[in-house]
């Protein structure tokens, strides 16, 4: 890895969807760590994905995201939600997008391996 031309791709995905990307990246190896995390809407468990690569290879990590993160949408009893209270307990479930995933591209302004 040379410094300068690194990024940090970071994919927070589902965790069944984040098992698969995490095969695919490392059969094709990419460097790739998985961490345990927890989305602040619906509080549920995700996984956040962490790989540094070549400027060159960002796009090869995005097309592996797309074939294996699949959005789709679900019905969420607003009770489980963190801002409505108890005033809303009747309301009908809200519909929300679940899978797929958010990806940021960072530039990395040093990597040192020790
Ligand atoms: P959560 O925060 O648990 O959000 C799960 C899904 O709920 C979101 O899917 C979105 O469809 C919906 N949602 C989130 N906040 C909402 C709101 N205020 N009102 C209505 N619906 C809302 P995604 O957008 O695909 O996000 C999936 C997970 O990615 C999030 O889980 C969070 O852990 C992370 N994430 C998304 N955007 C982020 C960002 N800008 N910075 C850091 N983490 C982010």
């Amino acid at each position: 890895m040379q410094n300068g031309q690194l990024k940090l791709v970071i994919i927070i995905a589902s965790d069944s969807d984040a098992d698969r990307l995490m095969k695919a990246l490392i059969e094709q190896g990419y460097p790739a760590t998985k961490i345990s995390s927890t989305g602040g809407f619906l509080r549920r468990g995700n996984a956040t994905i962490l790989s540094g690569v070549e400027a060159d290879e960002v796009d090869s990590v995005l097309a592996m995201v797309r074939a294996e993160c699949h959005a789709r949408t679900e019905y969420v009893p607003v009770q489980m939600l963190p801002f409505f209270g108890e005033a809303t307990a009747v309301a009908e479930p809200v519909e929300v997008r679940v899978g797929g995933a958010i990806v940021f591209v960072a530039d990395v302004e040093r990597f040192e391996k020790t």
